[in-house]
């Protein structure tokens, strides 16, 4: 073990400074030119660095007292293998507090402001203006780091009480916590709406015959569990999708290539109690509606029991958001980020359709297609969802 005494190095015409501030502790690793403490004169103030790499073993001085010019500092145990021996010069010293220093004199008679560089530094970095911070802890009314860390906790507080208190105005309120699930897909959501350029395409699709099939299907079923509209939008959208790859594709973080994927994985959005989930059915054009079906039944329910795995729920290239049980006309959904395009479903409702003689009643499904303006263009969407549209109005066409 190779101890070394850090000495105060040659501070210029100065001697018996104040040591203002200890910047390290026993303990603590340092690197050579690492600062070690804060020296103040009726002038400057300035730090003193390391000229050793090594753990501090022992300090030699305290807060008040007085150094000059080979002053001990503190007792280091080397590192032997990156000793470098490297002495700090006197002049990186004078260069270091004529950059890192200003006459306190000036200092006093403009804003009253004691702080050592380092803390000047830490105030600038995290964005913090000095002359705000009253509460100094420091000898003569420093400012030291731990009072600007108390300063920020106590705006963020401020900050909470003064939002409630505005709401307390008015009447009571209750603070309710986001869940991680909600927070995580928050910002997720808030960062794609904010750097896609987002534009929904509404239409809607004629499903009266596909609903006469599926109502007929699950009354004559025997099994429990029912199909929904659901698995054949499922398995419609992974069937157009081969016809318009742009809308199965993912821009690279360049904004340069398109990648498409020769894949198939639809992901689907379930509202549960713990926040939004959008497990994923692999391959569903390789599916029957059936399979689809039972996928959407099982995957839900996980989801419900917060029981996802990582591999159900990654990998979609495209989404369906579907509100259908639930109620609405049309809505936007927002793109499932790397993905370029969402499809949302809203509640089937019954139009009177004119068929070139009449109106006839028919049950239309309402379509919100998002896309991606980078990759996709308003023709290609009315496209897709004309497809799309089609395809629900005659589900036979898919095997055809
Ligand atoms: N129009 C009319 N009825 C519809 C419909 C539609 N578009 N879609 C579903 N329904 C019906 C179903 O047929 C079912 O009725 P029956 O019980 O009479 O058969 C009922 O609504 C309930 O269906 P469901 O919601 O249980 O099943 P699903 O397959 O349609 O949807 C799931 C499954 C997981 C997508 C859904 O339960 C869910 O969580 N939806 C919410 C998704 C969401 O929150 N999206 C918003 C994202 S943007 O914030």
């Amino acid at each position: 073990m190779n101890e070394i005494i850090i000495k105060v190095p040659d501070i210029g015409d100065f001697s018996e400074v104040e040591v203002i501030e200890l910047m390290v502790k026993i303990g603590d690793t340092i690197k050579i030119d690492q600062s070690l403490l804060v020296v103040e004169s009726e002038k400057v103030s300035m730090e003193i660095p390391s000229s050793h790499n090594g753990i501090v073993r022992e300090i030699k001085v305290k807060v008040g007292d007085k150094v000059s010019k080979n002053s001990q500092i503190l007792i280091l145990e080397e590192f032997k293998e990156n000793k470098k021996n490297i002495k700090s010069s006197p002049e990186k010293l004078n260069n270091f507090s004529k950059i890192n220093s200003s006459p306190l004199s000036l200092e006093n008679s403009i804003n009253n402001i004691h702080a050592s560089p380092s803390v000047r530094k830490f105030a600038r970095e995290i964005g913090v203006d000095l002359k705000k911070i009253t509460l100094r802890t420091g000898p003569k009314n420093r400012i030291l780091k731990e009072d600007i860390k108390n300063y920020v906790s106590l705006e963020n507080i401020k900050k909470k009480e003064c939002l409630f208190s505005d709401f307390l105005k008015f009447g009571n309120i209750e603070f309710q916590p986001l869940s991680r699930i909600t927070k995580i897909s928050g910002q997720n959501l808030y960062r794609t709406w904010t750097t896609i350029p987002h534009v929904t395409q509404f239409d809607e699709a004629d499903v009266t015959e596909l609903e006469k099939f599926r109502k007929n299907y699950n009354n004559i079923s025997e099994s429990n569990e029912k199909l929904t509209i659901l698995s054949f939008i499922v398995k419609s959208v992974a069937y157009i999708l081969k016809k318009y790859p742009k809308f199965n594709s993912s821009l690279d973080s360049a904004g340069e290539n398109l990648i498409l994927k020769k894949y198939y994985h639809i992901g689907f959005a379930v509202d549960t109690k713990y926040g939004l989930m959008v497990p994923v059915i692999k391959d569903a054009d390789q599916k029957t509606i059936t399979q689809i079906s039972q996928e959407i039944i099982n995957l839900s329910n996980q989801a419900r029991k917060n029981k996802l795995n990582l591999s159900n729920i990654q990998g979609s290239t495209f989404t369906i958001s579907s509100l259908g049980g639930i109620g609405g006309t049309a809505f936007t959904p927002i793109i499932n980020s790397p993905e370029v395009a969402i499809l949302g479903i809203s509640k089937i409702i019954f139009k009177p359709i004119w068929n070139n003689t009449k109106f006839i009643p028919r049950m239309m499904l309402p379509l919100s297609l998002s896309y991606d303006h980078r990759v996709i263009d308003g023709a290609m969407s009315a496209n897709f969802s004309n497809s799309l549209s089609n395809i629900l109005s005659d589900i036979r066409k898919i095997i055809l």
